[in-house]
């Protein structure tokens, strides 16, 4: 007799997942559905799409073959109902099935669907994150500000990751300062670990290939990991052969090389291949083995459970109106070279070429360069999310919006970031070497062929003047476009607006 199904999503794919936790092998049926709505909601990677399908078959293999029962649904089952609930209401129909327990989404968009879905469906708190919503709100309660820095204190005590005592290893926090060196000439790291394509991937990629070729994205070559086993090699290729230099070059960029000392393990710890506590002990353990120094382990960590559990925490605290939040007003179109790298702008071409062939750019390419391009160019911060989500093979908005409304784009005014991160061509000219086959010239402010990173930081200040004019921490900033004389003020606003108009009519920039 089946009573219930067990919903177990594309990004849900782990053994103590919160709802086969609740489920009985004897009596129950998991359900997994490769459905359009969740593969065409955005027009997402073909990698991406290809990573998740095949890693989607493989885990439920394994399911299987420890006893459970699994409906697997794939996209060209001509049965398929098309989207999540109407899958559950498919198999609820076969079975007899009345209810169905599942884990929480990681979109409000889902969760909604679940909700509003026919049939009962009990959704379990995701606990595979170290901070709960309810334990967020509390640390955020009565916060002026919600610095990240704080709440990873407070995640570092309460792991004891990097702990001695109630002492931060080493005596300090944070490592950052050591953490901004620009890329050295050669980089001694070969990338993450690749993997060739076994069966179930090349039926996958066919599929893909065909239903999805017109994407935006290059699905071959396809080298991820699909698998647990996988994913595990993964990780331990980068702590053994990336994680020193992880801290030191992290902020680096460099036009022949796409992955530096990254780790390139964020699409499986987000699909639930790998676990964040399993990720930081092999860090840790690399430091206390003496093979990793502490400003990589302390910076890696970091990002692991202090800015991945932060921006999940930012998103559930703030609502699914949060992907269409604007503070700053920003009404420009996203332009078309986003999605063809056509553009002479080297830093902006180079991360968009890497992120069509990879769906992967590490995070100061998404930050600085494709996001601050944005942000100085006014372009709406709803297109800019959509792409973002779209392109990146580790994308689903619990960590997306937060990164790209929030951090990157200042569109939540300010929750995540205290000022918007951007800046001029000086900052890409010293943490890269895009400017040296640019066509553009980072040393010049205004005119054709000045770097339109520098005129559009400028033109961004004074636009926004009366909002960000007395922020402490733009204060120098300020100051020094102010002491600009009237005439190299208009000359780069001017040239500011020529650039942005090109923009506006489609013309190549
Ligand atoms: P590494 O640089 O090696 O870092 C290690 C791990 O830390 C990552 O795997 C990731 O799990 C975590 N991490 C680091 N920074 C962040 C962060 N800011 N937020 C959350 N986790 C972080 N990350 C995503 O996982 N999905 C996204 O959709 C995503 N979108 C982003 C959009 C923008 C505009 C920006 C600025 C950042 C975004 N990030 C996103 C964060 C970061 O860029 C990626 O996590 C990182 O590039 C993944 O590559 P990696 O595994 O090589 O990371
Ligand atoms: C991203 C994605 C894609 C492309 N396809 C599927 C799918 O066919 N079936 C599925 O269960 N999940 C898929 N996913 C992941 C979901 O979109 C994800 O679970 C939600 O966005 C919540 O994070
Ligand atoms: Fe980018 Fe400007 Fe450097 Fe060209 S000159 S690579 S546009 S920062």
């Amino acid at each position: 007799m089946v009573s219930r199904l067990v919903l177990i999503l594309g990004d849900q794919l782990s053994d103590d997942i919160a709802a086969l936790r609740e489920a009985d092998k004897d009596s129950d049926i998991i359900v997994m559905a490769e459905v359009m709505d969740e593969a065409a909601y955005v027009p997402h990677h073909p990698k991406k799409i290809a990573f998740l399908f095949a890693a989607m078959r493989k885990f439920a293999a394994h399911l299987e073959g420890r006893g459970w029962r699994v409906r697997y649904t794939r996209l060209d089952d001509p049965e398929n109902a098309g989207s999540i609930p109407g899958e559950l209401l498919r198999r609820a129909g076969e079975t007899g099935a009345t209810e169905v327990l599942a884990t929480e989404p990681g979109e409000f968009r889902l969760i909604a669907a679940l909700e509003d879905c026919p049939i009962p469906v009990h959704q379990f708190p995701d606990d595979r994150f170290l901070c709960s919503h309810a334990e967020f709100e509390a640390w955020a309660e009565g916060r002026k500000e919600l610095r990240m820095e704080w709440f990873y204190r407070e995640m570092r005590r309460k792991t004891g990751l990097l702990m001695e005592g109630d002492k931060p290893e080493g005596g300090k926090w944070n490592y950052d300062h050591d953490n901004r060196k620009p890329a050295p000439d050669e980089i001694t790291f070969g990338g993450p670990m690749q993997f060739a394509p076994d069966e179930t991937v090349e039926e996958v990629l066919a599929l893909v290939e065909d239903r999805f070729g017109g994407n935006f994205g290059r699905l071959r070559p396809f080298w991820f990991a699909t698998d647990r086993g996988q994913a595990r090699q993964a990780l331990r290729h980068f702590i053994r052969n990336a994680l020193p230099e992880f801290g030191d070059y992290q902020d680096a960029m460099l036009d022949r090389n796409r992955f530096l000392y990254h780790a390139v393990i964020s699409m499986y710890l987000n699909a639930g291949l790998l676990g964040w506590r399993e990720i930081c002990e092999a860090a840790e353990d690399a430091y206390r083995a003496g093979d990793a120094p502490l400003n990589a382990v302390e910076g890696f960590i970091r990002q692991v459970i202090g800015w991945r559990e932060y921006m999940r925490g930012i998103y559930f605290r703030e609502g699914p109106d949060y992907t269409s939040r604007n503070a700053l007003n920003h009404q420009r179109k996203l332009p078309g070279f986003y999605w063809t790298a056509e553009t002479d702008m080297r830093c902006m071409a180079r991360a968009i070429e890497q992120t069509r062939d990879e769906a992967y750019a590490h995070h100061i390419q998404r930050l600085m360069v494709t996001g601050n391009f944005a942000l100085l160019a006014g372009i709406d911060p709803h297109e800019v999310h959509e792409w973002y989500l779209a392109v990146y093979a580790d994308a689903y908005e619990w960590v997306e919006a937060p990164n790209v409304i929030g951090m990157s784009q200042f569109a939540d005014g300010g929750i995540v970031g205290s000022k918007p991160y951007v800046s001029g061509g000086n900052y890409i000219r010293k943490m890269s070497d895009y400017c040296n086959s640019c066509s553009y010239h980072v040393g010049d402010k205004t005119g054709d062929k000045a770097c339109p990173f520098n005129y559009l930081y400028w033109a961004f200040l004074h636009r926004h003047r009366e909002r960000f004019g007395k922020n402490p921490r733009m204060a120098q900033m300020y100051r020094t476009w102010m002491r600009m004389s009237d005439e190299k003020r208009q000359a780069t606003l001017e040239s500011a607006g020529a650039f942005l108009d090109k923009l506006s009519k489609g013309a190549r920039v």
